[in-house]
C-alpha cells in the first residue's frame, strides 16, 4: 500500500480539529494508503526556551542547537508534543505509536556542519526503514519526533521538514505537507485561484515576482528539498479542510502538487 507521510509544523499543530486525525485514521483502517506523521515543533521550543531564559539564534532556517536547547528542544518534541499527537491518534480511534529518530536509531544522524557553528544540529544520514515498516505493517500510525541519533549515541536536533523527507524518501512515499491555507494560492483582479501543480521553475519565478511570499516560502522551498532529496511526490494540503486530504488522494484537483 502507498505511504503517506504528513509533515505536521508546530505552527499549525494547535489548529488541527479532530477531524483531521480522524481521516488520517480511516485513511489506515480502510486500507487507503499507510500514515506516517512526522512533526515540529518550532513555536513551543521558543516557549519553552524563553521560559527558562535560554537564549536561540537561527542560521539559515536552522536552530543554533547548544546542549541547553537540545535538552529542551528534545523535551518538547519528543515528549508533550509526540505523545499529544499520539492521543489525538488514539481518540481518533486508531493505533498512534510515538518515537523520535532515537528509539530504535530510526535517523542515523552526523553533525550537519562539522565546523561545529551550528552545534548539535543534525544531518539525516540513513533512515532505518526496517522499524517503521514494522509498526506500519502491525496497523500502527508512527508518530515521528525529528531527533536524530549519531553512531556514538549523541543525539542532534533536526529540521522537521529535512526529517520529514528523508522519511518518506526511505520509504517511497508521498510528502504532505499539511498547511493551514488551501495551497498556494494566486491573487489576480481580486479573484484568488489554486495552483493545483507547480514546478520547481516555476516556483522560483513566483517567488521572484513576489506572487509566492511570506510564509508559503518556507513551504515551497521545503517541498522542492524533498523532491531533491528523492521524494517521488509532494503536496502542500489544508488540514483545516480534512476531506482535502481523501480529495487529493483520490485524484481530485485540491491542494497543490509539486514536481521537479
Ligand atoms: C527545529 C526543529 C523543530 C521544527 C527547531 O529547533 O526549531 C532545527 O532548526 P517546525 O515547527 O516544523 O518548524 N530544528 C535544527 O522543525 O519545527
Amino acid at each position: 500500500m502507498d505511504k503517506v507521510i504528513f509533515k505536521i509544523g508546530g505552527s499549525i499543530l494547535d489548529e488541527l480539529p479532530a477531524d483531521f486525525y480522524q481521516t488520517i485514521v480511516f485513511l489506515k483502517k480502510s486500507k487507503q494508503c499507510d500514515p506516517v506523521i512526522v512533526h515540529g515543533g518550532g513555536p513551543a521550543i521558543n516557549k519553552e526556551l524563553s521560559k527558562s531564559q535560554v537564549k536561540s539564534v537561527f542560521h539559515d532556517g536552522l536552530r543554533v542547537t547548544t546542549k541547553e536547547v537540545l535538552r529542551i528542544a528534545e523535551m518538547v518534541m519528543s515528549g508533550s508534543i509526540n505523545k499529544e499527537i499520539v492521543k489525538q491518534v488514539v481518540q481518533a480511534g486508531g493505533v498512534g505509536f510515538g518515537l523520535s529518530g532515537v528509539d530504535g536509531s530510526i535517523l542515523k544522524t552526523v553533525p550537519y556542519d562539522p565546523s561545529g557553528k551550528l552545534g548539535f544540529v543534525g544531518e539525516v544520514e540513513e533512515v532505518e526503514v526496517g522499524w517503521l515498516q514494522l509498526l506500519i505493517e502491525n496497523g500502527a500510525i508512527p508518530v515521528i519526533s525529528p531527533i536524530g541519533i549519531g553512531e556514538d549515541g549523541q543525539h542532534y536536533n533536526v529540521n522537521g521538514d529535512v526529517a520529514a523527507a528523508r522519511v518518506a524518501a526511505a520509504l517511497g512515499g508521498t510528502l504532505v505537507f499539511i498547511s493551514d491555507i488551501p495551497g498556494v494560492l494566486e491573487t489576480k483582479d481580486e479573484n484568488e485561484t489554486l495552483h493545483s501543480s507547480l514546478t520547481n521553475h516555476e516556483i522560483t519565478t513566483m517567488i521572484e515576482s513576489g506572487v509566492i511570499y511570506g510564509g508559503m516560502i518556507p513551504k515551497v522551498k521545503s517541498a522542492i528539498e524533498a523532491l531533491k532529496a528523492g521524494v517521488k511526490e509532494t503536496a502542500i494540503i489544508n488540514g483545516l479542510n480534512p476531506t482535502d486530504i481523501t480529495d487529493f488522494l483520490s485524484g481530485k484537483e485540491v491542494g497543490t502538487k509539486i514536481t521537479m
